[in-house]
């Protein structure tokens, strides 16, 4: 939808006189607020004055339960009497997920669906000079994709809302919240465009009405036309464009078509339209052609929420974004898993990203007529609403259809639900095709075989594969074997690699990271495997990474509960290391280098020299790196996948580290930063070091940085002499591929240090001499269901497996004595014990006596005092 107010008269219209105009105003101010539905019992006070943007579910940063309900907003608002005998309408930019507006106490409309704008008109017999808007507002999503989904239902008119008043001639506001317009253009070559246009005008008097169409390039007129109105719908066919500028990445050219509604002389309506020209194909030789040569596709998945707005964001955020997701050397970027904001759309065509848009068909399809009826209106109102940008060259209408039916849905009903599932798709597919056939279709189906069995993934021009192989299981080789059966199975269906991606935490760092371990290089040795894989087979036509951004899912618990963090920003988008990967690895216009090392502000290295050899990894797309550290430069190393490496020697404390890139074609890149780096003593019983503080993360390959504390936790290892660490046990693991639990842990904020632990241990060792000491043991019971609340504590039915129970001695003293986490506050709960020690000997021996189930310990801090 075009927001221009139309008080501009370009030299064209000097011959027509300007009667009216579209006024577009914002609406967002002056509202209230109502946390309930329970209107009659609502107390003044009880109304918050609030602004939209707005989103009820700020909980949703704190708690899994974040509020799904119903909640009423309200606005006054006066429309002056010479605006009385005109069309008025509101338009709301998203509410979601269901509203009913309300004026002056009457109903005039309701919409479901949470991602796509809507236009209610204001009928003028409701109309007074003072008047009120109420609308309710339900982010229960009952019968509304999606069911089910990884991220939050942020309740709430959270986009823009507007009031548009048009003379009673004006181009058509009552089609599917869309600029009622639609441009579409045939492009096969250089020389030559054709441009077809339709749309309608609202024109109940039947008063003849004139069309003026000026189509600009660079603000010049190459083409203007006059159309006599027959009816309200028109079409205007086989315009010429000759040697048309084509759209691209590399030069997003945009015309404008300028629509005037003329009612004798009078202008009475205006609306101005930014288009593009490029034609596109796919297939598995070629891959994906735009305008006649290969491109392919490469870039990430866009949410749109961003703390502390929840999804209430300020467009400034979606250009940023944008920008942010160029910058990185994308051209592709798939708007996951809903409709954006027109303002993504409009940046897309501005900075040249091609665009895979879709409708929230997620996890499960609802099994009635009211979801499909919901499902068809999304689709529908997501290919009117956005067909004239350029950027959008993909609809998708499903992401993991029948993920969630093995939970949901009884064992004897899941084949016919599944054929129910199929038969929605084909429905959509053909809805998509008749709304427009010069996109491609395409869907997201879960790295399974399922969906080729069942008939789901083959509907579709495109499929769309979300391949997590080395994360959620498997080794990331198997990345590569399902997608190369997938295109034997299917030789001529295009692939896209619609997600793959890893989680991490900037807390968690790693010298022999793993699956699922959360740490910033496992995250990078995913992602390094991916993109070569990638990039090397024709029949994969484009991938988008998951997730540009970390993202909120108030239901996720992992290393941070409420986030999921596969992002290659934070979620204030501040870029995370791997994000200079994907510019290494996409960008070829400019030399680009990054010392990989600004993902926490700490390192961690274990030594008692004062200078220890320490790995510093740099990305870039240059051939040769050197790097400079602290004064003194270092080897030539040539790049291999975008990165060099080159075990350093680093002090303690503050080092500096420069690189530069040489040989390839571009400018000498170089880049410049400081690293701090925490010495933890190794030989703890020899160092020259009085008083000294050894902090281990127990069980895990991390080390964990604690920034409220300034703490820095140590990669558990074992124990050799002089020196500290177990003895003997086992990692914990909830899953014999994925280290520690992802279950969330109550009574601390240092999640990580918890969900890792060491079990069935008898001896955690420490070498250290006579002196005072302060001793700190985290426990947490990881072992028994998540679900088990505190309170449940005490129920004597717990199995005595559950009740792991010992007595723990600090050398020969018995310190904790029938010890049992878990009874004392149950499952995935920090405690944390200090124990004040004077050591007249030559170690600390933490030893462990098994009384029920398992020993463990979680963390572990000495400090010699
Ligand atoms: C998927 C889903 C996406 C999730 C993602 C993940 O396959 O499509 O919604 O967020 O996996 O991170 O698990």
């Amino acid at each position: 939808m075009n927001k221009l107010l139309l008080f501009f008269i370009t030299g064209i219209l000097l011959s027509v006189q300007i009667h009216a105009q579209r006024h577009i105003m914002s609406f967002n101010d002056g509202w209230q607020f109502l946390p309930n539905d329970s209107m009659q019992f609502a107390q003044p006070g009880d109304w918050q004055n609030i602004h939209i943007p707005h989103t009820w579910n700020l909980d949703a940063y704190v708690t899994k339960n974040y509020k799904r309900g119903r909640c009423w907003y309200r606005k006054s608002f006066t429309i002056p009497r010479s605006f009385r005998n005109k069309t008025i309408y509101l338009r709301f930019d998203a509410i979601n997920s269901y509203a009913e507006i309300y004026l002056n106490g009457m109903l005039i409309g309701n919409h479901s669906g949470g991602y796509s704008a809507f236009n209610i008109l204001l009928p003028s017999g409701q109309l007074k000079d003072h008047n009120t808007i109420m609308i309710l507002v339900d982010n229960r999503n009952i019968n509304i994709p999606p069911l089910s989904g990884d991220f939050t239902i942020f309740g709430g008119i959270y986009r823009n809302t507007w009031m548009i008043i048009l003379e009673n001639q004006h181009f058509t506001l009552d089609n599917y919240g869309s600029p009622g317009i639609f441009i579409s253009s045939t492009v096969v070559n250089n020389q030559t465009a054709t441009l077809h246009i339709k749309g309608s005008v609202t024109n109940k008097q039947k008063i003849p009405l004139t069309i003026q169409l000026q189509i600009k390039n660079n603000s010049k007129n190459i083409l203007s036309k006059y159309i006599r109105l027959q009816s309200q719908d028109f079409q205007i066919g086989n315009l010429l464009i000759q040697n048309p500028e084509l759209w691209s990445p590399e030069s997003p050219h945009l015309y404008e078509a300028q629509f005037l509604l003329l009612r004798k002389k009078k202008i009475v309506d205006q609306i101005n339209i930014s288009f593009g020209l490029r034609w596109f194909s796919a297939d598995t030789k070629n891959g994906f052609m735009l305008n006649g040569k290969p491109l392919k596709l490469m870039g990430t998945n866009r949410h749109q929420d961003k703390a502390p707005y929840g999804i209430a964001v300020p467009v400034s955020v979606h250009w940023e974004d944008m920008q942010l997701i160029k910058n990185m050397g994308a051209n592709f970027v798939r708007l996951a898993h809903y409709q954006q904001d027109d303002e993504v759309l409009k940046a897309c065509d501005r900075l040249g990203l091609i665009v895979w848009e879709e409708i929230p068909v997620v996890d499960i399809i609802g099994d009635n007529k009211i979801f499909s009826g919901n499902a068809k209106n999304m689709l529908t109102e997501m290919i009117r609403q956005h067909y004239n940008h350029p950027s959008v060259m993909f609809w998708g209408f499903m992401n993991e259809a029948i993920l969630q039916v093995p939970a949901r849905i009884a064992k004897d009903q899941q084949s016919a639900f599944y054929k129910k599932t199929v038969a929605l798709a084909n429905e959509l597919e053909i809805l998509l095709k008749k709304e427009d056939n010069s996109r491609l279709s395409t869907m997201a189906c879960a790295g399974s075989t399922l969906y080729n069995d069942i008939g789901l993934s083959n509907i579709t021009d495109v499929v769309g594969w979300n391949l997590y192989q080395g994360w959620y299981g498997g080794a990331l080789q198997d990345f590569e074997k399902f997608a190369d059966e997938q295109h034997k199975r299917y030789p001529d269906k295009p692939i896209i690699i619609s997600e793959f991606g890893a989680g991490s935490d900037i807390r968690l760092h790693s010298h022999f990271s793993e699956m699922f371990d959360f740490s910033i290089e496992y995250q990078q040795k995913f992602l390094e495997h991916y993109l070569p894989q990638i990039i090397e087979r024709p029949y994969i036509i484009g991938a988008a990474e998951w997730n540009f951004i970390d993202f909120n899912v108030a239901s996720r618990q992992e290393s941070m509960p409420r986030t999921n963090n596969k992002g290659l920003t934070y979620n204030n988008r501040t870029t995370k290391d791997i994000y200079y990967y994907f510019q290494s690895f996409l960008r070829k216009d400019t030399s680009m280098v990054r010392i990989t090392t600004r993902d926490g502000e700490l390192k961690n290295a274990v030594s008692d020299n004062d200078s220890t050899f320490f790995p510093i990894k740099v990305y870039s797309n240059q051939p040769q790196i050197q790097i400079n550290i602290n004064g003194k430069w270092l080897e030539k190393k040539n790049t291999n996948n975008f990165f060099a490496e080159w075990n350093a020697i680093v002090h303690k404390g503050e080092n500096k580290i420069e690189a530069i890139t040489s040989g390839g074609l571009g400018k000498v890149a170089k880049d410049t930063c400081s690293i701090e780096i925490n010495f933890t003593p190794f030989e703890s019983l020899h160092t020259s070091l009085n008083k000294w503080d050894i902090a281990i993360n127990v069980g895990s390959n991390c080390d964990y940085f604690d920034k409220t504390n300034n703490t820095t936790w140590n990669a558990d290892k074992q124990y050799t002499a002089g020196s500290w660490g177990y003895v003997d046990g086992t990692i914990f693991r909830k899953s014999p591929d994925r280290i520690g639990t992802t279950a969330e842990i109550m009574g601390t904020i240092q999640t990580p240090l918890f969900q890792t632990a060491r079990e069935d241990l008898t001896t955690y060792r420490i070498d250290a001499p006579p002196g005072k000491y302060d001793i700190e043991l985290g426990f947490a019971d990881l072992n028994n269901p998540p679900s088990k609340l505190m309170n449940e504590a005490t129920d004597k039915n717990i199995s005595a497996r559950e009740q792991n129970m010992f007595d723990l001695y600090i050398n020969d003293s018995l310190c904790l004595h029938q010890f049992s986490p878990f009874l004392i506050s149950g499952s995935n709960c920090a405690i944390i014990k200090k124990i004040e020690y004077i050591n007249n000997g030559n170690y600390i021996s933490i030893s462990f006596k098994k009384i029920n189930g398992k020993t463990f310990l979680n963390c572990l801090r000495i400090i010699k005092k």
